[in-house]
């Protein structure tokens, strides 16, 4: 006789990026052991009566325990980073490890290390950001692939941050060979650089002129050239955070021609405009991030881009500095926008927005909402079928929602370390009520329920490129350049 399930979730409508179906999970030693129409033998029992039974989500854009360029800590660590995540619908994370100048690749990732291990309700991984990349730390880089760090972020810009674009070649050229994902900040530094010194001249300092020193055109210069680099060494590449019309018809226009070109935005790019950072003082400074928000017409397009499948993910990108000397105001209250640390929460926020924006507005079907929240990025980042979706014998990491019940966004009511909130008061409708990662239950009704340090670190497989034919460019063709063979 086989045992009783650990724990068996009982009538829910289960949800996944390809189905709805009504049935019953029953999970085991923290998979998922059955699907059934009914199942009854589990040591305990959720009644998930008119709720939705989705794949926990994946945050695949947040900055935990990271200092910025500046030096300015996030807010949250993995304790409160990892609480909040799961009080918005996620099972999963991966947070960013900051290779700063002078740091290796194995001193970056134990740095992480040390400050994720024992804080995390939830899994998580690392995208590694590289910022040095010397000869020295290319020759380390596969330990980051050994240890299952399977994807990079570099950045155009950013005078601490940027790589130049032989630098950028070298990176995609080494990750293609190891199977890695390069994501990259895409924006002109030259423009933001001769934006901010004509603004600065002339006394234009509050918060609202960060919105118009980091201009579209820098966004679709900086698209236009990543996408280049990536076409000619054949490298799959992940355009994040993207944020205008024309950043995001690059990358249409790429995917549509069977380049492995990949796209994220995020909530703020559909919620918020640069209207927000027109306030009073330094008030404007909660809603800088980077590339800034833009303006009515913009969200507009990029939720035609989300349902016609430009991007693969949506990410909250959640980067939070507090509105006190600890973050926003680190500089002082007369700081100018070029002193101000980029960046705002948004981890527990994503999938609500993202449900009563999109699902419950009729923009977005609910297979697309667990694609774009969940198994895209898990199939992306190496770790699908383990996670990112529901199916027997994977991970038993597992969100319900509420899809009838509403909420009124206060900061308040947030779980992070942060003291504000860019979507106070808002009224969403659809909230996650209990989540749990390897069948143990993280949150229910409110309440964290499982041991500070559930959450493990997941090594992730390789990146698979599937069936997307990719770019021959002619001169790394040997059929059409003197029979040379460059990679
Ligand atoms: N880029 C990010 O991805 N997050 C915060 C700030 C930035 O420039
Ligand atoms: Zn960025
Ligand atoms: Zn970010």
């Amino acid at each position: 006789m086989t045992a009783p399930f650990d724990l068996v979730i009982r009538h829910g409508t289960v949800v996944t990026a390809t189905d709805t179906v009504r049935a019953d999970i029953g999970i085991r030693d923290g998979k998922i052991a059955a699907i059934a129409e009914t199942l009854t033998d589990g040591v305990e029992t959720i009644d998930a009566t008119d709720r939705l039974v989705l794949p926990g989500g994946l945050e695949a854009h947040c900055h935990i325990a990271q200092e910025s360029a500046n030096g300015t800590m996030t807010a949250d660590g993995y304790a409160t980073g990892s609480v909040s995540a799961a009080f918005g619908g996620n099972s999963c994370f991966i947070p960013f490890a900051a290779q700063h100048h002078g740091m290796g690749i194995r001193e970056t990732l134990d740095l992480y290390d040390s400050r994720a291990t024992g804080q995390s309700v939830i899994d998580w991984s690392y995208h590694l950001i590289v910022s040095d990349p010397t000869p020295d730390a290319l020759e380390e880089l596969p330990l980051a692939f050994e240890r299952g760090v399977t994807s990079f972020k570099v950045f155009t810009t950013y005078p601490l941050l940027k790589v130049e674009d032989g630098q950028f070649l070298d990176i995609l050229a080494l990750a293609k060979e190891h199977g890695a994902l390069t994501m990259v900040h895409a924006e002109n530094h030259a423009m933001i650089g001769w934006m901010i010194e004509r603004l600065m001249q002339n006394g234009l300092t509050a918060p609202r002129y960060h919105a118009l020193s980091h201009p579209e055109l820098a966004e679709e210069e900086a698209v236009h050239r990543a996408i280049c680099l990536a076409k000619l060494v054949d490298a799959p590449l992940l355009i994040v955070h993207v944020s205008t019309r024309a950043g995001a018809a690059l990358v249409e226009a790429a995917r549509r021609s069977g380049v492995a070109i990949y796209g994220e935005t995020c909530p703020q790019y559909l919620f918020l405009t640069r209207d927000d950072l027109n306030r009073e003082g330094l008030e404007g400074a909660k809603y800088m991030c980077s590339p800034p928000v833009r303006d009515t017409a913009t969200q507009e397009a990029l939720w035609d881009h989300i349902r016609r499948g430009t991007f693969s993910v949506v990410s909250s990108d959640h980067a939070p500095y507090r509105y006190d000397e600890s973050g926003k105001l680190a500089a002082g209250p007369d700081a100018t926008f070029k002193q101000i640390a980029n960046g705002m929460p948004g981890i527990a926020l994503r999938l609500p927005l993202l449900f009563s924006e999109g699902v419950r507005k009729g923009r977005l079907s609910l297979q697309d909402f667990v694609a774009l929240s969940s198994t895209n990025a898990a199939k992306l980042y190496g770790l699908h079928p383990r996670k990112g979706t529901i199916a027997v014998g994977t991970d038993a990491d597992i969100a319900i929602w509420n899809p009838d019940e509403t909420r009124i966004v206060t900061a308040a009511d947030q779980h992070d370390a942060m003291d504000y909130t860019p979507y106070e008061g808002m009224s969403l409708t659809g909230w996650p009520v209990a989540v749990m990662t390897r069948g143990q239950i993280v949150m229910q009704d409110g309440t964290i329920v499982c041991p500070p340090d559930h959450g493990k670190f997941q090594p992730r497989d390789r990146f698979d490129r599937g069936t997307v034919p990719g770019y021959r460019a002619p001169e790394m063709d040997p059929r059409q350049n003197f029979g040379v063979e460059l990679l």
